[in-house]
C-alpha cells in the first residue's frame, strides 16, 4: 500500500492502491471524509466509496459511479482527482462544492472487473460472473429499468450481455440497494465512463425525452460550457439514445427513471475519437487535465441545478 502523501495523478493506480488511499483518508479527515461500503463484488471484493461531509448539516447529496467498466481507467482515476480536490483545494468553487454538498463517491463500481483489466486482458469491461463458457454481464445493462429492451445483447459472450435478469449481478443489485437507502439525499447523480467526449442524459432505453428535459438541457449546455473552458475541450451529446446509441438497463437511467434522483448525467470522457485499442488508453500524461476540465464541467453542473 501506498501513503496518502505518495498518491498521484501521474499514473493509471491498481485496485488496492486506491483503496488503501481511500482508507487513509478517512484516518486523515475523519470528521469528513467516511469510507462507505457500495456492496461486494462476484469475486468478494467489497465497492468501496467515500463520503465526504464538511458538517452534520442537512445539505443536497452529490453521488459520483466511476469505473463500471473495467477497461475505462480514465474514469476511476478521475473519480479520485475529484475526491482529492474536494479534501485539498483553495479554489474559491471547489471550497463551495465542498462546502455546500454532500459527496458519494465511488470510484470503483466493477473490481473484478478492474483487478482483470490488470492482471490479464486490458480490454475487459464487464464483470467476471461465469456464465457456461462465458465471463460477465455489462454492469451497465443490468440495472432494473426497461432492462434488455434495446441495446443490449443476450449472449453471455457479448461485451453488452444484459444477463440473466436484472441485477443479476451482485455488483449492481448490491450498490442500487446502497443508492436506494441514501436516494432521498441525492440530487444529482453522474457516471463517469470513458471515450468520445460526451456529456449524456436520460434515457437510454427510448428516444423520448424525460419530462424535465428543458432543464436537463440547461444544465447540460452549462456543463459543456464549463468543460471547455480551461483547455477548450469541446464535448457534444444530449439524450443516450438519439446522441450515441439505444441502451437500455444503465446506471443513470435507474437513478433517475426510479430513485427521484432530480438529475443524471454521464460523462463519457477523453479522448474524442481515436482507434478502438487507443480510445481506452488514454496517457498517463492526460489524467490530470482530463480530470481538470470534468471538475470545472461539475462546478457548472452543480451551479445550473441550484439555479433550476
Ligand atoms: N458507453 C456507455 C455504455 O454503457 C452509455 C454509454 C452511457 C449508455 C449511459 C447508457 C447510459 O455503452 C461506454 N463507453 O461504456
Ligand atoms: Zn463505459
Amino acid at each position: 500500500g501506498r501513503a496518502t502523501e505518495d498518491y498521484n495523478w501521474e499514473q493509471y493506480y491498481e485496485l488496492d492502491d486506491t483503496y488503501t488511499w481511500m482508507v487513509s483518508l478517512a484516518k486523515q479527515y475523519p470528521h469528513v471524509v467516511t469510507l462507505i461500503e457500495g456492496g461486494k463484488t462476484y469475486q468478494g471484493r467489497s465497492i468501496l466509496g467515500v463520503k465526504i461531509s464538511k458538517s452534520l448539516s442537512e445539505k443536497p447529496g452529490v453521488f459520483l459511479e466511476a469505473g463500471i467498466h473495467a477497461r475505462e481507467w480514465i474514469a476511476p482515476a478521475a473519480a479520485t482527482f475529484i475526491i482529492n480536490q474536494l479534501l485539498t483545494s483553495e479554489v474559491e468553487s471547489i471550497k463551495d462544492l465542498a462546502d455546500n454538498y454532500n459527496w458519494y463517491v465511488f470510484p470503483h463500481a466493477n473490481p473484478d472487473g478492474y483487478v482483470y483489466t490488470h492482471t490479464t486482458d486490458r480490454m475487459w469491461r464487464k464483470t467476471r460472473t461465469p456464465y457456461g463458457s462465458c465471463f460477465g454481464a455489462d454492469p451497465n445493462r443490468n440495472w432494473g429499468f426497461h432492462w434488455n429492451e434495446v441495446g443490449a445483447s443476450s449472449d453471455p459472450c457479448s461485451d453488452t450481455y444484459a444477463g440473466p435478469s436484472a441485477f443479476s449481478e451482485i455488483e449492481t443489485f448490491s450498490l442500487s440497494n446502497y443508492i436506494a437507502s441514501i436516494k432521498d439525499k441525492i440530487q444529482l447523480y453522474v457516471s463517469f465512463h470513458a471515450y468520445s467526449q460526451y456529456l449524456l442524459y436520460p434515457y437510454g432505453h427510448t428516444g423520448d425525452l424525460p419530462d424535465n428535459v428543458k432543464d436537463f438541457q440547461q444544465v447540460f449546455d452549462a456543463s459543456i460550457a464549463g468543460v471547455a473552458q480551461r483547455y477548450d475541450t469541446k464535448y457534444t451529446g444530449g439524450n443516450i439514445y438519439d446522441a450515441i446509441y439505444p441502451a437500455a438497463g444503465a446506471s443513470v437511467d435507474w437513478a433517475y427513471g426510479t430513485q427521484d434522483v432530480r438529475m443524471a448525467f454521464c460523462y463519457e470522457l477523453r479522448p474524442s475519437s481515436t482507434s478502438f485499442i487507443t480510445g481506452f488508453k488514454l496517457p498517463a500524461a492526460q489524467i490530470i487535465p482530463a480530470s481538470e476540465e470534468v471538475l470545472d464541467s461539475i462546478i457548472a453542473m452543480v451551479g445550473e441545478v441550484k439555479k433550476l
